[in-house]
């Protein structure tokens, strides 16, 4: 396949400044006339062709300023269509026939549930018609949209309605203009018979903005959440940076079809269903946040990614990583900060680390792409995020603040590149981040190894800390990097330590820069050996190598200020023990856990002056994919399972009676509330559960839970304890069957019970899955079903996935060849799940690069799948 490389872009010769667009809808043979006004740029070539992309497409006429062209003047085939001799100025009208019922790609024009909808980010408006399909291409849109008037009676598109009315033989029509130009990527069209949830937002100008959340009929009752969430976003844009909504109406539509989580079309945000339906009934905690970051996350793309928008696809973090640092601040100052951000920096290394690790690493802002489907990925989104978190660390919340005003002020109707973005904050600050800018441009995670010494005669306390970048696919020699380290010394109360000066490093607001290989940083006026806490608030996504002594790591486990260092102190004490644990396990010997560990654990879960969300963070043990990519080779999921759940055990028994008389007291008491504060006292009564569930009455005390619960949150608890920690009991096997009986016929809470079911420990689960594939509520067209069973399967069940004899692995490359061939993008996403392959141990080292071969050798594979196979294999 094609690569496309950063250095090569140029501008087209071409601008398209109107777009008019008509839409005759029917669900084999839509026809859609585009009208474009098109004019060669100043400067570009006389004899230079148009070429416009096209994807699929059968093109039915055409014309320029009226007139019909003849076959010789240009060439059309389904991917491109080329005008030899185009005027310096003209108005081309192309008509193009498409058949959205039939389109289960998922992008374009296609049908969910009977509704007409689109998605065209990246490169999914060429397969709706002919176009400069490229996001510094921006244009102003007309949009008629005509259907059957029982089809389709809410028609929706870009901007502000304009006019609407009736057609002949029961059709109608509706016109919608957008006056911001945008790139093709931001079009939305949608059509259908759905609900209507409306409000309205009055702007900081005091502008009226009309509200609309649209539904499958019958679920108007499930938006308030999402259209809550919407407001409070509206506003905290205004208050946090400065940003107002800029349109007469802000509409949003669920559907159930959907290869992401949403889209941020301007004016027309178009979602998944699962991250816009939410009751207590139906939706867990979980689920409720997600709602919010994600509607949250689509608004603020209407400053960052709508109206500044990316040059060209390598730019994409400058919109997704700028916008999920706004998502991540509005989602900590919605609840609770500390929380948030633990919650986050577990995500990211969940997702991202091994991404980073592994065969698939690429920078924040890649150079080459072969399939830009395939960098929507945690790099680009979450790491992209953390660097610009590290921008605002550097140069403190005010100057971050006047640089971002900058940025809007300087390139508002702008396609942007990621230097326009360093820039501004250069030019605020007057500081140099050229070596700032390799977190951009360098992929792999730093790592800092650092020691330290404490002389008392000369009263002097040392830090030596050295950098290293390791290497990633075809870069491997790595430039040293500017790392803000924000840390603490620590006294024996607790308190912070007071030093005289400091030497060997730029030290600045408690963040150490970090910029050559090595540092030795001296502080002076230190009387005793304070211990230190490094890399608070995860000021930088790296990882630590300190030589540090346990019982520092359990006093700052107890004592740190910061939330996120102290948090940090005690899951690194759990990986500890957990990795040795797997050592004792491989050596054939039975792991023991220190006293002090599990009494720790005791301690924090009833720690009242702690909040109960972050006890209950404090208390779910890294998972076993994280305690795999921390061992980082020969990777023995059976050892590491047992090894988690020995400590699981060990903790429950330790605090049996602490544990029964919290969860006890924790039992929910007023009217059921999604606030922060109530989830967190259900998180943490329900990983209680999950820990005395181990001990004696356990199967007893989760059936009742269960049976007991009020709220999805309880229940989905209670259903996971049951079905992974007691499968095949009667208690677990009842609790499934009244879950399906309950939920069976709607597909977003079914989606649960596959996921519950699909990550069931243990060899037998492959059948399970298998077996589940067959039942009525799965769909392979349905991504989020697919998502839930497979992607569930394959990303969160080590013991099953990674079976000794390959089995997980064989039902997974068939499976995502059969995806594939109705969806590449979700086939292609799913397939990333074999990423980190060659860190297994020899056995299933092997039998996972059989299952990417057979993948690799499927016929007739699709550009994004094959992209992904092949750079895991290289
Ligand atoms: N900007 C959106 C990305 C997206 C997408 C990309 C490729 C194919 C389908 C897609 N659906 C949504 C989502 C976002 O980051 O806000
Ligand atoms: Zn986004």
């Amino acid at each position: 396949g094609q690569v496309f490389k950063l250095e090569d872009y140029r501008p087209n010769d071409f601008s398209i400044p109107q777009t008019g667009l008509t839409f005759r809808l029917s669900p084999d043979a839509t026809r859609v006339t585009a009208v474009l006004t098109i004019e060669r740029r100043d400067g570009a070539a006389a004899s230079a062709p148009l070429v416009l992309d096209g994807d699929g497409l059968v093109l039915k006429r055409i014309a320029v300023d009226g007139r019909e062209l003849a076959p010789a003047e240009y060439l059309a085939t389904p991917d491109q269509l080329t005008i030899l001799k185009p005027p310096a100025r003209f108005e081309l009208l192309l008509e193009t026939e498409i058949a959205p019922a039939s389109n289960e790609a998922l992008m374009g024009l296609y049908r969910s549930s009977n509704v007409y909808c689109t998605q065209c980010e990246a490169e999914g408006f060429r397969r709706i018609t002919y176009f400069l399909d490229r996001p510094d291409i921006l244009s102003v849109y007309t949009v008629r949209i005509e259907a059957q008037l029982d089809e389709a009676p809410l028609l929706l598109s870009n901007g502000n309605p304009v006019e609407s009315g009736a057609l002949a033989e029961g059709w109608h029509y509706a016109v919608w203009h957008d006056p911001f130009p945008k790139p093709s990527y931001l079009f939305a069209l949608v059509a259908g018979n759905l609900g209507q949830v409306a409000d309205s937002f009055v702007t900081m100008s005091g502008r009226e903005v009309e509200l609309g959340i649209y539904v499958e009929p019958g679920k108007e009752g499930l938006a308030g959440h999402a259209m809550d969430a919407l407001k409070r976003s509206m506003q905290w844009d205004e208050q946090a940076f400065g940003r107002e909504y800029d349109l007469d109406v802000f509409n949003i539509v669920a559907v159930s079809d959907f290869n992401m989580g949403a889209m941020e079309n301007k004016g027309l945000n178009i979602f998944n269903d699962k991250y816009v339906l939410a009751d207590r009934e139906t939706a867990t905690d979980a689920d409720f946040a997600n709602i919010e970051a994600i509607i949250a996350h689509e608004y603020f793309h209407n400053w960052t990614g709508n109206r500044i928008t990316c040059r060209d696809w390598f730019q994409l973090c400058l919109k997704e990583g700028l916008t999920v640092f706004r998502d991540h601040e509005f989602s900590a100052d919605q609840r609770s900060r500390a929380v948030k951000r633990i919650a986050e920096v577990r995500t990211l290394r969940a997702h991202q680390f091994p991404e980073d690790q592994g065969p698939l690493a690429h920078p924040v802002r890649p150079r080459r792409y072969r399939e830009i489907n395939n960098f929507y990925t945690a790099t680009v989104y979450e790491k992209g995020s953390e660097v610009v978190r590290m921008i605002r660390t550097i140069l403190g919340s005010q100057t971050f603040r006047a640089g971002m005003d900058l940025y809007f002020e300087r390139h508002d109707g702008e396609a942007a590149t990621i230097e326009d973005f360093l820039k501004v904050f250069e030019d605020v600050s007057g500081r140099d981040l050229s070596q700032f800018a390799l977190w951009y441009h360098q992929a792999g995670t730093p790592n800092l190894t650092v020691s330290s010494t404490h002389n008392p005669v000369t009263r002097e306390f040392t830090l030596e800390i050295e950098q290293s970048v390791p290497p990633t696919p075809s870069e491997s020699r790595k430039r040293l990097m500017h790392i803000p380290l924000a840390f603490g010394l620590v006294g024996a109360g607790g308190e912070p330590v007071a030093y005289g000066g400091v030497e060997g490093a730029t030290v600045e607001d408690g963040v150490i820069h970090i910029r050559k290989r090595r540092h030795l940083v001296r502080f002076s006026g230190v009387d005793e050996r304070p211990a230190v806490s490094l890399n608070r608030g995860f000021s930088a996504p790296i990882t630590l190598s300190v030589e540090q002594k346990a019982d520092d790591q359990f006093f700052l486990a107890g004592h740190d200020s910061d939330a996120f260092a102290r948090w940090q102190a005690f899951n690194t004490l759990l990986t500890d023990a957990l990795i040795a644990a797997f050592r004792q396990i491989l050596g054939g010997a039975k792991p023991v856990f220190s006293a002090r560990l599990t009494g720790l654990a005791g301690k924090i879960a009833g720690d009242e002056t702690l909040e109960p969300a972050y006890r209950a963070l404090a208390l779910a043990l890294p998972g076993e994919a994280d305690i795999a990519r921390d061992i980082g080779r020969n990777i023995d999921p059976d050892a590491i399972f047992t090894a988690r759940e020995a400590l699981v055990l060990a903790i429950a028994r330790a605090n049996q009676d602490a544990f029964t008389k919290l969860y006890g007291r924790l039992a929910e008491d007023g009217p059921f509330s999604p606030d922060a504060a109530s989830a967190g006292r259900r998180a943490l009564r329900n990983i209680l559960l999950d820990y005395l569930s181990l001990l004696p009455g356990g199967v007893e005390l989760a059936a009742r839970h269960f049976e007991t619960a009020t709220n999805m949150t309880d229940r989905a608890a209670a259903l996971t304890v049951l079905a992974h920690r007691h499968d095949g009991s009667p208690e677990a096997i009842k609790a499934l069957a009244g879950f399906e009986a309950r939920y069976g016929a709607d597909p977003l809470v079914m989606g649960k019970w596959f996921q519950i079911q699909a990550s069931v420990p243990g060899p037998k689960t492959v059948e399970t899955v298998r077996a589940l594939t067959g039942h009525a509520a799965f769909s392979m067209a349905n991504p989020n079903r697919v998502r839930s069973l497979i992607g569930t399967f394959s990303s969160a069940n080590q013991t099953s996935f990674h079976r000794a004899d390959g089995e997980g692995y064989r039902f997974f490359a068939q499976t995502v060849l059969e995806v594939e061939k109705r969806n590449p993008q979700v086939a292609a996403r799913l397939a990333t799940a074999l990423r980190s392959w060659r860190s297994l141990e020899p056995g299933r080292q092997a039998k996972a690069r059989e299952a990417l071969l057979a993948i690799a050798n499927g016929e007739n594979l699709s550009a994004d799948l094959r992209d992904i196979v092949e750079r895991t294999l290289a």
